[in-house]
Parts: structure tokens; sequence; C-alpha cells
């Protein structure tokens, strides 16, 4: 902690630090709630895996231009309490957006007080989530097409990520194929129906907007009566398919069991949950969707829990490079409860669209 404290020290901000703690539970960035003494701010402080993001100037700039944006709508709009509603970027004292230590990267931001978040879902959260999401969506949709680049290159790809598939099972690196091949074969199979957006973008029929990339719920932040406030963790927001947002929430949120449990007979589909959060999403955006993107929302959840499902076996097959793993058989683990929960989602896929269809 006396590391952290040494950090704190390079950014632009009041008050003496009284707590450094560590908070949330992601699978990439570290992240520390600083509390400071008496009445001045309380900070979130974060180390950013610069394996993963490796253009950080890039990622900062991303950020800072999202939040301006967004700051900008709010205030425009006669909005109170902006501080609380989009994230504020505190800078270091050499008026830079991170600060390399000569071995990490770091950013801090301001820490939204009286916010909590959700690790867990209910209909009444899932509805409201979407909507959230949804004007997140609508309040980047004029921010202008060269404006943000791609933090990590590809990302939500299907077609890219499927190349990096084939070539580590070409190269076997760590020698676990065999035991994976059946899945290898099952998700082989489904390649062409899961490259369809990238298809359809490519024949100027499907958009490509600001999302995302990672709504879980608890990327959310909401007050103490449970209203969404803010969105957070915007490192890949970025332009992509609104399906990717669609899809990502459903995977995580839907699926009645952990992203990696265990027990596959746990895992199933919460219609409850996709009903909710649907109908939340198609209210928010409806002055900008167009019927082709509907239409494919139920298509976005099998989608990324597919391109979950590839990108756990990847890591898995090239020996755990990407994902934190809590033991060696992690990624295998996270791939097969990946792997239930489309075969759920492809039980379920006339459901959803029938439902889509009624809104
Ligand atoms: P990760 O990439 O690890 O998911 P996040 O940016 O989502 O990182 O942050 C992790 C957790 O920290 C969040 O789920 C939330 O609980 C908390 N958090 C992050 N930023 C803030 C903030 N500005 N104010 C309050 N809490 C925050
Ligand atoms: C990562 O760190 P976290 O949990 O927010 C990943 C997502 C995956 C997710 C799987 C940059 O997100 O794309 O869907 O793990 N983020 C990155 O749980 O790869
Ligand atoms: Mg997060």
């Amino acid at each position: 902690m006396e590391k952290i404290a040494q950090i704190i020290d390079h950014f632009d901000t009041q008050g003496t630090v009284a707590q450094i703690a560590p908070v949330g539970n992601g699978w990439i960035n570290d992240t520390y709630r600083i509390t400071t003494e008496g009445s001045t701010p309380d900070y979130i402080l974060q180390r950013i895996n610069h394996h993963v993001f490796q253009d950080v100037e890039l990622l900062q700039r991303n950020i800072d231009r999202i939040t301006s944006h967004i700051r900008k709508k709010l205030t425009d709009s006669g909005c109170t309490d902006v501080d609380r509603r989009v994230l504020r970027v505190i800078p270091t004292k050499t008026g830079k957006l991170f600060y390399f230590d000569g071995e990490n990267y770091w950013r801090m931001m301001l820490f939204i007080a009286g916010s909590v978040t959700h690790e867990t879902i209910s209909a009444p959260l899932a509805y409201l989530t979407g909507k959230a999401f949804g004007e997140f969506q609508s309040m980047l949709s004029d921010i202008g097409e060269n404006t943000l680049g791609e933090t990590i290159p590809d990302f939500h790809n299907m077609e890219a990520r499927l190349e990096t598939f084939r070539e580590t099972i070409a190269k076997n690196p760590a020698n676990r194929l065999e035991k994976a091949q059946w899945m290898v074969d099952e998700l082989l199979a489904r390649a062409e129906k899961m490259c369809t957006a990238q298809r359809l973008y490519r024949e100027g029929k499907l958009p490509k907007r600001v999302t995302h990339c990672d709504t879980k719920v608890n990327n959310i932040l909401f007050d103490e009566e449970d209203r969404p406030l803010c969105v957070i963790d915007l490192d890949t927001t970025m332009p992509g398919f609104v399906l990717s947002d669609f899809g990502d929430f459903i995977r995580t949120s839907a699926n009645t069991g952990a992203e990696d449990d265990p027990d596959l007979d746990r895992i199933d589909v919460d219609m409850d949950i996709f009903r909710s959060f649907a109908k939340g999403y198609i209210e928010s955006t409806a002055a900008f969707l167009s019927p082709i993107e509907r239409q494919l929302l139920p298509y976005g959840a099998l989608l990324l829990t597919y391109m979950q499902t590839v990108r756990f076996l990847t890591d898995y097959l090239d020996g755990d490079h990407y994902y934190k793993i809590k033991h060696p058989e992690h990624n295998w683990q996270r791939s097969e409860a990946q792997f239930r929960l489309l075969q759920r989602l492809e039980a379920k896929e006339q459901e959803m669209n029938d439902y889509i269809a009624s809104l």
C-alpha cells in the first residue's frame, strides 16, 4: 500500500488519504478506492492492464472524449448532479490523463459518492440497466465517426477472433487440444452463422455505432434508491455493433449460473431478465435503432456467448495468458460453462425473437 500512496501523490487530488482499499472483481484491471479525510472527495485509482490495452494514450484519450461528450450533453440539458452522472478523470499534476511509473500505467477518477454496484440482477434492475445502456449508446450516437479509436483492435470482430482461434488450434502451444477437441468441433460448426454480423456490415446493411462492449450490471453505478447514475468501465467503449452490448448483457446477466460455473446444470437463460432488459433497451434506443439492428438483438445474445466461449477456449489452448485464472483448469471450466449457456440460448432463440417482435 505504500507504493499506492506514492502513485496517488502524482495525481491532482484534494485532501489527505485516510484509507486505500481494493474494490471490484474484474479480470483485467486492478481497482482501489482511495478514501480521504473529512469532506474532500474520494477517488478511484486503477492500474491499467497494458498487456490488454496496449495503447494507453489512445485508451485515455477515448475516455476523455467520451466523458466530455456526455458531460456537455448533461450540462446542456440542465442536469444538476453532472459529477455523479458521468465519470470525471483526474489528471496528473503535470496535466496528463495517466501516470506511468516505469512499469505500470495508472489512472485516477472521482469516486462517485453514494453509489452502489450490483453483482446480481433482478428483473426490475435489468429493465433499468437496459434503459441505462441504451441511453449511453444514444448519448454517444452523434460523437462523430473518427472521434474514438479501437482500444483493442478487432475486439468484438468474430471473424478475427476465429482466425486467432484457428491459429491457436494449429499450434496447440499448451498441448491441451486433445481434451478440447469436441468443443473445438462444436464451435467451428457454428462459425458461419456467427460471422453474419460482420458480413452484413461489409454489405452495408448493419451500421457501426459507439458501443460499450462490457455491459455487465456491475458496470453501472446506482444511487441509494437503485436509480442508475452512471455507466463506468469505459475502456472498451469504441465503434461496434449495438447487438454486442445487448448480447453481452444477456450473456452475463440472464445466465442462472455463474460465468465459470463448475455445475453446468445450474446454467440456463432467465427469460424474465431477458424480457426486462430488452424492454428497457428498446425503449431508450427507439430513436436510432434500425429494423435490422432490432431484429438481430437475440442473435447478439448467441453471438456474444459464442464469442466468449471462443475467447476462453483460445486462452485455455494458448496456456492462459489473457484472463487471470484461479486454478489451472479455470479457462476450461469457463469454456464449458459458456458453451452450455450457448446451447441454452439456442434452444430459446425463437422465443427471444418472438418477444422482440412483440414489443
Ligand atoms: P474492471 O475493469 O476491473 O471491471 P471497473 O472500472 O468496472 O473495473 O471498476 C471496478 C469496480 O469499482 C466497479 O464495479 C465499481 O464497484 C467500482 N468503481 C469503479 N469506478 C468507480 C467510480 N468512479 N465511483 C465509484 N465506484 C467505482
Ligand atoms: C473481461 O474485466 P472484465 O470482467 O470487465 C473482458 C471482457 C470479457 C469478460 C469476461 C478487455 O472483462 O471482454 O467479456 O472479461 N474484457 C476485456 O468475463 O477483454
Ligand atoms: Mg467493470
